[in-house]
């Protein structure tokens, strides 16, 4: 692929989060897409009552806002979708796609926003200017001569409450729950595995949980890239002194370090705030090892304080063992204060089924298993179970390090057992708070986005639109990759997202996309997914959410939810980048029309006036979305239900679960002591948004001008006769009967556990076997991969 990536420069970063170099950061991009002024004006109004919400990350959006409630990231993709560039026809026109095969992420959609709908032309091998009309016409005629199981229905998660709804209703009235989304790669393993602990399926926290809270354990979530607004929560909660204790597999300078680029003083002193009170550096899939430590050390803090003879007065003698002593006398110290338990057995007797299973799990494992499996010290476990057990409430915030693995769904059930130890769910300041990734990728599943039936209100659906919804379980996302291999999926409706980037197995996945008979693409800028494509293939250029969305009615608002469960208005302000643009729900509106012919659904009526769509969900789920046209542009939005926040469970014992996953680790099978063996993570820089690709500098891991790069411990380095720079080939170690190898990436020095190793995504997916998923959630395992390291094996002693 043709990349700007042209080598690169690596040097330590030794900046905090956020900074000068963030605002500098903001000033370049607006530049870069000649909006200095017009962008600047536009982020004035983000995530604010009466704006629109940005289009980057989920994270939450206050009633009382700050002046400016954007970040370096979300000022980024505002300036990228408000972008003064265009891809027209003509760029088309001097285009030919087997020409743009071999452009990269970054130079396809720098490219700017599509302007016209696009119909590939086979002989010319160019996509070329259609008319709405005709473009719906034939994918209504191409998608009603196929079965509707040989077809599958994307969404990435950036669509609307209104659009999504409107989709999911045009699939299952077409007759498919082939749903798989951009949630299906995300944050799956907490949909299924909150569920079966709590009975919830996102989390339960709410944002006045962060003033209320006096401890926070932040887990595998990256917040000064991926939600860098959630810093300003956590520098509150910092500097009122409450512990945050921070399990990551890599020094995250925005976990570490942060200086608020809105508070004036703080960018002209040196001030800073330390975020991370301890910080532990946990190896790729330690944390089931790392949270059973932290659960063990409190369950035999207790079990010794049981063993005393009685509250020991302080001041008395304690235990000789000397290694037990100390936690033996912080027990003692906090039960003869008398301030609490170390467990919250009333929760325990009265919520919680599974306790006694899983604390026999917690006392068998040993130390030397977990402090391996795990890659920390039995201190940093007991040191970081002193800080929960003194805390009254605790917050426990997590992203994909936890979700995308193998263990997942375990790795879930591990956060709600550490949480149900102490009864830290459903009180202010405790809760479970999963930082989802899309700004509505939550949003889309509350309205209906699902391959699987029984989440969706079927019977609802039926009831109000008079038809006969299929009751079979669809495709989720690798299913559907599986189906597109195999033959059995023949056309891809895709709303937004860059699927084909964004899944395992790249290489093959695009062999088998290209046989598809129909590709139907809803974007706003170029992607490679479009590039490659179906034998019959559209591409339907829509309206962003900044733009100013003008129907019949007037002009029109959506909605969306956030990270905690808020559902919020957003209205566009900036004229559409192009007149030819249809929003998502006209799109959807057409598609539907073309294919189903005369429903129960007015689809002209709801394009013309949303609110008309938001009436329908309300409608579907009353409780949910009661007064919803009112609610809506409420400051601060409104709130969803979530039984678990009350500390209702809804799960068939009609209690919370603790469930002990059964083992630490999963086995791949692969005999020890390989010494090129490595484990390797995928992440973001901090110039993407997932498949987008801003530009080439991760500033706070010090890389600059490159995304080629591998991170390595400086002693995995060594011990493979490897140096700043060099050129390594990376070569999966699973699944071996297909060779998957990526050549010459640079080796960057960096904070990371021995034997493990990282590199970005989506650089890295064709590495990962489609097969290489969770079992329960199929999501992908992408921070957990054994792969080989070209190099050459030299003796540690003589490295
Ligand atoms: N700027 C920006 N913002 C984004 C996105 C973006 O691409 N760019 N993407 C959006 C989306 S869709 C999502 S899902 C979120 C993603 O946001 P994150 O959840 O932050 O995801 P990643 O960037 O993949 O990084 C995961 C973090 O987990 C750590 N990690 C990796 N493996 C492990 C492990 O096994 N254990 C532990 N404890 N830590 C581990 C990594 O070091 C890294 O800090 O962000 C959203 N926001
Ligand atoms: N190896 C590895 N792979 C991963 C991950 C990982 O950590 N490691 N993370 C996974 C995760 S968490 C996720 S969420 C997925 C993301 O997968 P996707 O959601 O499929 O990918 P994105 O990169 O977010 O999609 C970007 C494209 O969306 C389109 N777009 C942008 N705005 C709009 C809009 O308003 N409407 C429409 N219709 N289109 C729009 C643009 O054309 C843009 O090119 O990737 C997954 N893949
Ligand atoms: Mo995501």
């Amino acid at each position: 692929m043709k990349q700007n990536d042209k080598g690169g420069r690596f040097h330590r970063y030794d900046g905090p989060a956020g900074g000068w170099g963030s605002a500098k950061s903001v000033t370049e991009i607006l530049a870069r897409e000649h909006i200095p002024l017009r962008g600047s004006r536009q982020l004035v109004r983000q995530n604010k009552p009466g704006g629109y919400m940005c289009v980057s990350c989920a994270w939450a959006k206050p009633a009382k806002t700050h002046p400016l409630e954007f970040c370096e990231n979300g000022a980024k993709a505002t300036a990228w979708e408000i972008t003064e560039r265009r891809t027209t026809p003509d760029f088309f026109a001097a285009h030919p796609l087997s020409v743009l095969e071999a452009w990269g992420d970054h130079e396809l959609e720098e490219r700017g926003r599509l302007t016209h709908p696009l119909r590939w032309n086979a002989q010319k091998d160019r996509y070329e200017q259609v008319s709405w009309m005709s473009a719906f016409d034939e994918i209504g005629r191409e998608l009603r001569l196929l079965d509707a199981k040989q077809v599958d229905f994307y969404t990435s998660g950036r669509a609307s409450l209104e659009a999504a709804y409107m989709y999911q209703l045009f699939a299952r009235m077409y007759g498919s729950n082939n749903l798989p989304d951009s949630s299906n790669m995300c944050h799956e393993s907490t949909s299924v595995g909150l569920p079966e602990s709590i009975g919830a399926s996102v989390g339960t926290a709410v944002l006045s949980d962060f003033q209320n809270t006096d401890c926070i354990f932040y887990i595998a979530q990256n917040v000064g890239t991926s939600s860098p607004r959630m810093l300003h929560d956590l520098q509150d909660a910092a500097e009122r002194g409450v512990p945050i204790v921070t399990f990551n597999l890599l020094r995250e300078r925005g976990l570490e370090r942060f200086k608020n680029p809105q508070r004036p003083g703080e960018m002209l002193s040196n001030k800073e705030t330390r975020i991370s009170t301890q910080y532990c550096q946990v190896r790729s899939g330690g944390d089931i090892a790392a949270l059973f430590g932290v659960s063990k050390a409190l369950i035999e803090m207790e079990d010794r304080l049981k063993s005393l003879p009685d509250r020991i007065p302080p001041g008395d003698k304690m235990p000789d063992h000397p290694s037990e002593a100390g936690e033996t006398a912080f027990a003692a110290s906090m039960a003869a204060a008398d301030k609490m338990n170390i467990l919250d057995h009333d929760f325990i007797r009265q919520h919680t089924t599974g306790f006694e299973a899983f604390a026999e799990a917690a006392r068998r494992y040993s130390w030397e298993e977990l402090e391996r499996v795990s890659g920390l010290m039995r201190a940093d476990m007991i040191q970081a179970a002193e800080t929960y057990a003194s805390a009254r409430a605790v917050l426990i915030i997590y992203g994909m390090g936890v979700t995308q693995h193998l263990m997942g769904v375990e790795n879930v059930h591990m956060i709600a057992n550490l949480a149900l130890l102490r009864g830290n769910i459903g009180k202010p300041g405790a809760n479970i708070c999963s930082v989802r990734g899309h700004s509505n990728v939550q949003g889309q599943r509350t309205v209906g986005i699902t391959e699987k039936p029984g989440l969706a209100p079927l019977e609802k659906l039926a009831e109000l639109y008079r038809f006969e919804p299929p009751r079979w379980t669809g495709r989720s996302t690798v299913e559907t990759c599986d189906a597109v291999r195999t033959g059995q999926s023949r056309a891809l409706v895709c709303l937004g997202g860059n699927l084909l980037r964004a899944v395992p197995d790249t290489v093959a996945m695009e062999e088998a996309w290209r046989k598809l008979r129909l590709t139907v693409q809803v974007a706003t800028k170029l992607n490679r997914s479009h590039v490659i494509h179906g034998e019959i293939a559209f591409l339907l250029p829509c309206l962003g959410r900044l733009e100013v969305d003008q129907q019949r009615t007037g002009q029109q608002s959506v909605s969306i939810e956030s990270s905690v469960a808020q559902f919020h208005a957003s209205k566009g302000t900036v004229p559409p980048a192009s007149k030819h643009l249809l929003s998502e729900p006209a799109i959807i509106a057409g598609l539907a029309q073309a294919t189903l012919g005369q429903t129960a659904v007015d689809w002209d009526e709801w394009v013309a006036d949303y609110s008309k769509i938001r009436s329908a969900i309300e409608l579907t789920y009353p409780e949910t979305f009661k007064d919803f046209n009112k609610r809506i542009h409420h400051p601060g939005g409104f709130s969803r239900p979530l039984p678990a926040r009350e500390r209702k469970w809804v799960t068939p014992s009609g209690k919370a679960n603790f469930i002990t996953p059964q083992r630490l680790f999963p086995d791949f099978g692969i005999a020890a002591g390989e010494q090129t063996l490595l484990h390797l993570s995928t992440l973001r820089s901090n110039d993407q948004f997932n498949t987008t690709v801003y530009g080439y500098s991760d500033r706070f891991r010090g890389v600059e001008g490159t995304r080629r790069v591998l991170f390595m411990n400086p002693l995995d380095m060594a011990r493979l006769g490897l140096s700043n720079g060099d050129p390594v080939d990376v070569t999966t170690a699973i699944d071996v009967a297909t060779k998957r190898a990526i050549e010459g990436l640079s080796v960057v020095p960096y904070e990371i556990p021995q034997g493990c190793c990282a590199a970005y995504y989506p650089e890295c997916n064709p590495l990962f076997p489609l097969s290489h998923f969770a079992p329960k959630s199929k999501t992908p395992s992408y921070k957990l991969l054994p792969v080989h390291v070209s190099g050459s094996v030299i003796p540690l002693e003589q490295a």
